[in-house]
């Protein structure tokens, strides 16, 4: 097996950089992450956005230290270290999954004062119509991203297809965004775009990597499905401005070496190993 890559850069750069350096101090809420890592992006925007006092430490998850697979037995990154409260903070519990790490989040640091509106809808109607699409972004748009990215000469099917499958998912996604502000709820920022921020963030690597590119037509030349993707831009836009998007982000080179593994096919990481099987993503 390819140990490629464990050879990865081993720290956050750019503006990342910065927002680790100043979460870096010890703190009994401790968030796991790799910096190239979109799943850890949310929980980090997660973290931004309600303004969680927290330690962030970067690891490499490939490497399989056995501190990190007694936190989390999946050997996956985001892990978060949550404080056992009856300890006085000096024991810690794991919890992982991204969706699972933000949603905890949200519920437990809910002081409007310190933490900002939630980042979920107080209706429950409107909350499980998020989560449809919370859903929808992690079981269609993110499995179609590695598809498209792993796409190579000896795939049963072709890039178009790859590119295509991708573009309908958004599509589907941009069809349900309000159209009363920039976010999926309108003008308040929410855990849908929190879920799919890191992929978009990603999508220049299809321009980098792919013939033809990611494939989202130029302003005016989006045929029958204009409308859609004029609303898709004033989304990305608001979304790529975000404070907590642009904090958590690293050098752009950074990513195109990380990624050119997926996009050559070779890597051996667990989302990629899925996607090749065509299994469902870990
Ligand atoms: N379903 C997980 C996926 C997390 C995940 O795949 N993280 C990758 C890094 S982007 C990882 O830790 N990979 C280690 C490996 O593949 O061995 C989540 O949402 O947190």
């Amino acid at each position: 097996m390819s140990t490629i890559d464990t050879s990865l850069h081993p720290h956050t750069s750019g503006r990342a950089a910065k927002f680790a350096a100043s979460h870096s101090s010890p703190h009994p809420l401790i968030l796991y992450g790799g910096w190239f890592c979109p799943f850890v992006q949310r929980s980090w925007i997660t973290l931004h956005e309600k303004r969680i006092a927290h330690q962030y430490f970067e690891i490499n998850p490939y490497k399989k230290e056995p501190q990190f697979l007694a936190l989390n037995p999946r050997g996956l990154v985001p892990t978060l270290a949550v404080p056992v409260e009856k300890t006085g903070g000096q024991h810690q519990k794991p919890l992982y999954e991204s969706v699972v790490i933000c949603e905890y989040l949200d519920e437990v640091y809910n002081s409007s004062e310190t933490n900002g509106p939630s980042l979920l809808p107080r209706d429950a109607y409107e909350r499980a119509r998020c989560r449809i699409w919370i859903d929808h972004i992690g079981s269609k748009i993110v499995p179609a991203f590695y598809k498209f990215m792993q796409h190579t000469d000896k795939k049963p099917y072709t890039l178009d297809e790859a590119r295509q499958e991708f573009l309908n998912g958004i599509k589907t996604f941009v069809k349900e965004c309000s159209s009363s502000g920039p976010f999926f709820l309108g003008q308040q920022f929410s855990m849908v775009d929190i879920m799919l921020a890191p992929w978009l963030c990603r999508l220049f690597l299809f321009d980098v990597y792919k013939e033809g590119g990611v494939g989202i037509p130029e302003e005016g030349q989006g045929g029958e499905d204009e409308a859609i993707w004029t609303r898709w831009r004033t989304w990305a836009k608001a979304v790529q401005e975000r404070e907590s998007v642009l904090d958590t982000l690293s050098d752009r080179e950074q990513y195109i070496d990380a990624y050119k593994r997926y996009a050559e096919d070779t890597t051996q990481s667990e989302v990629a190993k899925a996607t090749r099987e065509g299994k469902r993503l870990p």
